[in-house]
């Protein structure tokens, strides 16, 4: 039967993961272990063989490097990269910027974790005069971006799902194999759809830096459940089943 691989997987941690800092668009780069993180996830699937066709990744430098040590580590740098908007991070509206910590002795923990992990309350927003808001930074002038602007991770959905149906799906029905280099939350938002997890248990799923996590798809393009998934995913992830639940318990307690 017809079936279709997809290779997801989040930048390795950035210097604002590093820090405890609310990231969202804000475009840091990788830290020194996240470069590390990146090039062992690219090894992972050089070592399972898996070579990607085409590639996608945000605007945002954390995960286009990502994707450089990618393709680096598995020899395909001569595929095609497509860098949009679309898979950028949630935004984090006004807590873009604010150490995660503090803001749990600010605002407690539980606002805290609604804030990152509830369906759709989104944080609070920014405005056009913030240097975080969409419309002062040039590689968002192709579009009219509202007064106001956050992202739940429903919204983050609204404009993950389609581009998935409609630039990605259409690779993967023509026998492409396909990467994706992307972050926490919006690969979040296109597991959620992947998986059909539901709005209450997609707000346990933690997704850990730099480790590549596979679906195989079937001719409807619906997941086939891999052995050593992680529930909710169908997905498995590559490498050390161990360090990977660890450093899933890592992102979750960045707001103990
Ligand atoms: C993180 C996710 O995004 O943070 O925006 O701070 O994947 O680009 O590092 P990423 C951010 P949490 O939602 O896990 O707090």
């Amino acid at each position: 039967a017809d079936k279709h691989t997809l290779v997801l997987v989040r930048h390795g941690e950035s210097t604002w993961n590093l820090e405890n800092v609310f990231t969202g668009w804000y475009d840091c780069p990788l830290s020194e272990k996240g470069h590390g993180e990146a090039q062992d996830g690219g090894k992972l699937i050089a070592a399972e063989g898996i070579k990607a066709d085409i590639a996608y990744t945000s605007l945002l430098k954390r995960a286009i490097r990502t994707l450089w040590h990618v393709l680096e580590q598995t020899d395909r740098m001569w595929i095609p990269v497509n860098k949009c908007w679309e898979l950028n991070e949630r935004h984090y509206g006004a807590l873009q910027g604010l150490d995660k910590q503090e803001t749990v002795d600010k605002y407690g923990k539980d606002q805290v974790l609604v804030w990152r992990r509830s369906y759709d309350v989104p944080p609070p927003p920014v405005d056009k005069s913030s240097p975080h808001h969409p419309a002062n930074d040039e590689r968002y002038s192709g579009r009219e971006w509202p007064e106001e602007f956050t992202e739940s991770l429903a919204t983050t959905l609204e404009r993950v799902v389609p581009f998935y149906e409609s630039e990605i799906v259409p690779k993967l029905k023509a026998g492409s194999t396909v990467l994706i280099a992307a972050h926490g939350n919006s690969l979040r938002a296109l597991v959620k759809h992947l998986d059909s997890i539901d709005e209450s248990t997609i707000a346990e799923l933690n997704i850990p830096t730099g480790t590549p996590l596979v679906y195989e798809l079937d001719e409807n393009l619906k997941p086939i459940p891999q052995p050593n998934a992680i529930a909710p995913l169908q997905g498995r992830y590559l490498g050390d089943q161990d360090a990977i639940r660890q450093r899933i318990e890592g992102v979750k307690n960045q707001t103990k």
